[in-house]
Parts: structure tokens; sequence; C-alpha cells
């Protein structure tokens, strides 16, 4: 059967925080933290923590904005963590909120309801907790019938459920599949980090996965195949996890974290996404200038714009390989999926686009669509 893409949804959190303001209260941590280990920097026994630029940012990353679940405690100095208080066992846990919100836009834009659903994917960097499911929460709270698990896969979450919807789909084991995207990454975040503490954004995002008879809505798109690819790498990690307890962890420690080695990252993944690409389209004996709108992961500006040229020889237009780290940053694996949320309904039918994740793991996910007739 042919399995589509019907309808995407994106919810983005009230707050936002600009490169300026964050750079301000990390410049004013930093420079607290040095007056106070003034003797030990002096002696050689800590390092000075080195001040953040905007200019930097923009230019190392292509961000200027990033939108957070909560603001409160993250511009504190004295505190540098988001403040989010905990919910009762029998309130909406934070997550699932987030991906209730999504769910609701993804199901309005495939013109479904929750009866046409019958499996829940719940599939992201990190989930708040391991058990119960948050998919099952969300189910819950949408009322579908059927069943839903969680997913964790990194920056290729969003796009190694898809590919999972697909598989359900086109064996006839599930009628409408959800796959929702609940990037909370900012309790991961290392504020006090000059290098890292821009990169991530929270987000929330959504798709619908049917059979194409199914399909009814404006927009569809045909999942002409999927591609996926792992190679294990430490260079980005975070080691926070239900063993840390039993470890004597300190859950403030910069390992405990997200912390990558962003040069090596760089340099390693590009030439693995290219190849991966180019292997995918040759499957169906495409080649890269054949491609419509490139939905590539959303890590980095620098990163898309070489990975687009490589592809194409050239440089892509901001309509073809659009960029959404703007206003959005690194939302983990929701990059891509809010790329092709805001850039899909001017496809004509018959035009292809691709969808591709790529980051820790190292992980690299893509499916190559076909936008239908309307
Ligand atoms: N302000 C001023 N200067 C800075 C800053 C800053 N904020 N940060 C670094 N610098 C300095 C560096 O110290 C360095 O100085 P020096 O040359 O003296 O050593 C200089 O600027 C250049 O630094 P870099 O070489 O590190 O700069 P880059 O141009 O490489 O940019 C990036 C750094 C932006 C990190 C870049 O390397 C990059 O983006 N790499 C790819 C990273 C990537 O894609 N990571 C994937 C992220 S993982 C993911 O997507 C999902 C993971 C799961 C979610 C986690 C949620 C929390």
């Amino acid at each position: 059967a042919s399995v589509v893409i019907s309808g995407s949804g994106l919810w983005t959190p009230p707050h936002s925080i600009s490169n300026e303001e964050l750079v301000a209260a990390y410049n004013a941590y930093a420079e607290q933290y040095n007056a106070e280990h003034e003797l030990k920097i002096k002696n050689g026994e800590l390092t000075a923590k080195p001040l953040s630029s905007a200019e930097f940012i923009e230019k190392a990353s292509g961000i200027l904005s990033r939108h957070v679940y909560v603001k409160d405690g993250i511009l504190d100095i004295n505190r540098m963590r988001p403040n989010i208080p905990a919910r009762a066992d029998d309130e909406l846990s934070d997550q699932a909120e987030m991906a209730v919100h999504a769910a609701k836009k993804a199901l309005l834009a495939a013109n479904k309801t929750a009866a046409d659903i019958d499996v829940v994917i719940v599939s992201c960097a990190y989930t708040q907790r391991s058990y119960p499911a948050l998919a099952i929460e969300v189910q819950d709270a949408l009322g579908i019938k059927g069943f839903a698990f969680d997913m964790l896969v990194a920056c290729s979450a969003a796009t190694f459920a898809l590919h999972r919807a697909y598989e359900m789909i086109a064996a006839g084991t599930a009628k409408g599949v959800l796959v929702i995207n609940p990037e909370l990454t900012s309790p991961q975040i290392n504020y006090c980090d000059r290098d890292s503490h821009f990169i991530f954004g929270d987000v929330a995002t959504a798709m619908v996965v049917e059979a194409a008879e199914t399909a009814n809505a404006p927009h569809v798109y045909q999942i002409l195949s999927t591609k996926a690819v792992t190679s294990f790498s430490n260079n980005i990690r975070s080691n926070f996890g239900y063993v840390s307890r039993a470890n004597d962890s300190n859950p403030f420690a910069e390992d405990m974290l997200f912390h990558q080695e962003g040069r090596k990252v760089f340099k390693e993944v590009c030439p693995m996404a290219v190849e991966h690409i180019n292997e995918h389209l040759s499957r169906h004996q495409l080649t890269a200038p054949q491609v419509k709108r490139w939905w590539l992961h959303q890590a980095n500006i620098n990163m898309n714009n070489l990975i687009s040229r490589k592809l194409l020889d050239r440089d892509p237009s901001a309509q073809e390989a659009p960029i959404v780290l703007d206003t959005f940053a690194n939302t983990a694996s929701a990059g891509s999926i809010i790329a092709f949320h805001l850039n899909h309904q001017d496809l004509a039918s018959g035009e292809l686009g691709l969808l591709c994740s790529f980051g820790a793991g190292y992980s690299i996910g893509s499916l190559v669509l076909k936008k239908q007739k309307t």
C-alpha cells in the first residue's frame, strides 16, 4: 500500500530568548564566577570562564534566538537553568502537554480525529521519565484507542519514528500513526558553558502517517522510501540517566548535560550525510538536482550550507533548502520537521522532497517524499 504523510503540526512555546539576552546573562555569570575564584584561577587550579558573544553565535550557528518552554531561571546568574515546577502525578506532564499541542495541530492539518489513529509514537531526544510512557499519557489525553510507545534516537528521533510509522502502515498493522516530537531540550543545556549555551531551543512537532486511500487532506506526501544509518560516536553525549543516582554522580556536573566536540561533529557528520542522501536518492535513480525541496536537520547553518553545496554543486536558494535556525535554534529531532511544516504547501503534485536528520549517535535518517495530487 502507498503510505503518506497527510498532516504536520508545530507547537512553539510562548517564550523566547535572543542571543543578546542569553549572552548578557552568561557573561554576567562568567564575570561573577571569575571574581569569586580569582585566586584559584591565578594559581592555575581553575580556568577562567571565557566570555560569549552574540556575533560569534550568529556567525558560527545561524541562530538569532530560541524558544523556551519556561524562561524563568535561565537568565538568573545564580541559577542558570529553567525553573520548571514538578507536577503532581495526576496532572498532564510537561512533555505530554507539549506533545498534545502539536498533535492536535497535526490532526487538524490531516483532517483526522482521534478515531482515525491507532498508534501514537512519542519520539525525541529525552523523555522526562521512563514510565509510564509519555506516548501512553498522550494517547489517553487525546482519547485514542490502540497502542502507544516512546522512542529515543536523539537528533534522528523524528525521522526514525516516521520510518516505524511507514512500516506499520505498509504492513497493514496500523491505520493511522501519530508521530510526535516534544523536544524539551532546555533542562539539559549547560547554560554555564560558553561553547554550547546558545545551541538549543524547545519546540514540539507532530505528523500523521496513513495509507494513501484514507488520506483526505489538502497537502499529502507519499513516502517513496526510508533509509537509516547509525555509527557510534562519543562526540555528542549526555551521561545523565537513571543509574546516575547509583553512581553517586553530581547531576550538575558538565558530563551530565549535553556536551560535544562540535568541530569533530561537523567534520564527521557532513560527509556521512552527503553520502547517505546520495545513496538514498540513487535507489530511485534520482540525483540531487531532481529534488525540489530539502528539509534538512537544523543544527548549524554552516553544516546545512556545506551539505547542500556538496549535493547540488551550487548554493541552494533559501526556498529550496529552508533554514529555521534563526528563530528556533537547534531543536534536536524536530528541526527537519519544522522546516517541512513551514515550507511544503507550495510544492506541485509530483514534485519531490527529501527529509533528513543527522546528529548524535551518530544517526542519520531520511525519507524521500513525493507530493500527491490535491
Ligand atoms: N562566544 C564567543 N566565542 C566562542 C563561543 C561563544 N559562545 N563559543 C566558542 N567560541 C570560541 C571557541 O572557544 C574558539 O576559540 P579558539 O579558536 O580560541 O579555540 C572559537 O570560538 C571557534 O570555536 P569553534 O571552532 O568551536 O567554532 P565553530 O565555528 O566550530 O562553531 C559550533 C561551534 C557552532 C558548535 C560548530 O562546531 C557546530 O555547530 N558543529 C556541529 C555541531 C552539531 O551539529 N552538533 C549536533 C548537536 S546534537 C543535536 O543536534 C541533538 C542532540 C540531542 C539534543 C540535546 C539537547 C540539549
